[in-house]
């Protein structure tokens, strides 16, 4: 259903640091960052870096992260790494090493705050190349950590490489769109711009009982003050498919574009909505959340791709090496090169793309109407703004 060709060339940077790849969250934990080095070998092994500028690898400092952070909580992240200095305050209450349920979402790991420099780092970057005009489009899919506060580690994250981002941005463009393709809602980076009437964020999530981060991302929470209107959120049942995913995406993403006319746009390019993730619910063929890349590419305003969640990782680095693709303006070979990973796409018969799960019902009347329903809700809120 979703084939998106667009003949238009693009000048794409690519940001990669290796020193993400053996970051480990822990034995049980999903959140694994060698899906980024999978995506990368898989990037590499088509060819596609031949076709982007490579941007040098940079760590964000401690200023730079302190832009949208409080300094007590930085200064926690690397002293808890680094050790210089005995940590004598309640970690929990900067939601590090949390156990509920008998996982912890963010525990202290090796190489935490060197990791947070290296994934931030790559989002500012990006964000720089955009707004000296040196790119059309930037990709750094170690970024997207949605979830993080300025004070406290939330949802896997640690810090708000997004907001660095999108704020960085705003001191170039006039007006910035969030948006967001991840399973879950963009909480963290809502939050930040809530009041402001210079950024959008409009999230895509599945929005169901007990699915994280549990009570944020309504039809109706469209923001405050100055911001009113431009925070949208669409929330999904599970099982989506791309058929009405896209149904609801493309006339909502025409109309922002529309009526909010942003001069650049950071998406978040989270492939835990594809169908078979651990955590996600929703079924998006690699395809169709592509085509969401593609129909942002086609708008050809200044594009900065992170990446986000993703927990079956050889369905999120097949997701972000075809992406990376999409980005370029070149359609791959669906027989995956042999690489140092290529056992991992053993379950796909060495394809890029998989087959997704059983659609939606299309009978489902309750289904088709909630579609129709909350498109034409959030399409409400958006009418408020054109006054
Ligand atoms: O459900 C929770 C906990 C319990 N609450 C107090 C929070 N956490 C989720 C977090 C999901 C984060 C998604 C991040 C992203 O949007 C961006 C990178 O994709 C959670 C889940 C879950 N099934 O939702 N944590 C874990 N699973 C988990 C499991 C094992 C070990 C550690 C964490
Ligand atoms: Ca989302
Ligand atoms: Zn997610």
């Amino acid at each position: 259903s979703a084939s998106c060709p667009d003949g238009q060339k693009r000048r794409v940077c690519y940001y990669y640091d290796s020193g993400i790849a053996n970051v480990d969250y822990g034995p049980r934990h999903n959140m694994v960052p060698r899906r980024v080095d999978m995506a990368h070998a898989l990037v590499r092994s088509y060819g596609l870096l031949d076709d982007m500028m490579r941007l040098r690898e940079r760590p964000a400092t401690e200023d730079e992260i302190c832009v949208v952070h409080d300094h007590d909580y930085v200064d926690l992240l690397r002293d808890l790494t680094l050790g210089n200095k005995p940590v004598t305050c309640d970690i929990k209450a900067y939601g590090l090493n949390k156990v509920v349920n008998g996982s912890i979402d963010n525990p202290v790991i090796s190489g935490m705050w060197d990791y947070c420099q290296r994934y931030s780092g790559g989002s500012l970057t990006a964000a720089r190349a955009l707004a000296a005009g040196e790119a059309d489009i930037a990709i750094n899919w170690s970024g997207g950590m949605h979830h993080a506060c300025s004070g406290e580690a939330n949802g896997f994250c640690y810090v708000n490489d997004i907001t660095m981002a999108v704020t960085e941005l705003l001191a170039h463009f006039r007006r910035v769109l969030y948006l967001d393709i991840d399973v879950h809602h963009g909480d963290g980076v809502e939050a930040a711009f809530a009041n402001s009437n210079r950024v959008m964020t409009v999230s895509f999530h599945q929005c169901t009982e007990g699915f994280f981060p549990f009570k944020n991302g309504l039809v109706d929470d469209v923001g405050e003050g100055a911001g009113m209107y431009r925070t949208l959120n669409v929330p999904m049942k599970e099982g989506m498919d791309d058929e009405g995913y896209h149904r609801m995406f493309r006339p909502i993403i025409a109309r922002v574009m529309e009526v909010f006319q942003p001069e650049a746009i950071v998406m978040q390019c989270g492939a835990d909505s594809l169908s078979g993730d651990k955590l996600g619910r929703l079924n998006l063929s690699i395809r169709g959340h592509a085509c969401c890349v593609a129909f942002m590419r086609s708008f050809n305003v200044p594009l900065l791709l992170l990446g986000g969640g993703g927990y079956t990782v050889n369905h999120v680095a097949a997701c972000w090496c075809y992406e990376t693709a999409v980005a370029v303006g070149k359609e791959i070979h669906e027989d995956i090169p042999p690489h140092w990973y290529d056992h991992y796409y053993q379950d796909q018969g060495y394809k890029i793309h998989y087959p997704v799960k059983q659609g939606r019902n299309k009978k489902d009347n309750d289904g088709e109407a909630y579609i129709t329903t909350t498109t034409n809700k959030v399409l409400e809120h958006l009418s408020k703004l054109e006054a």
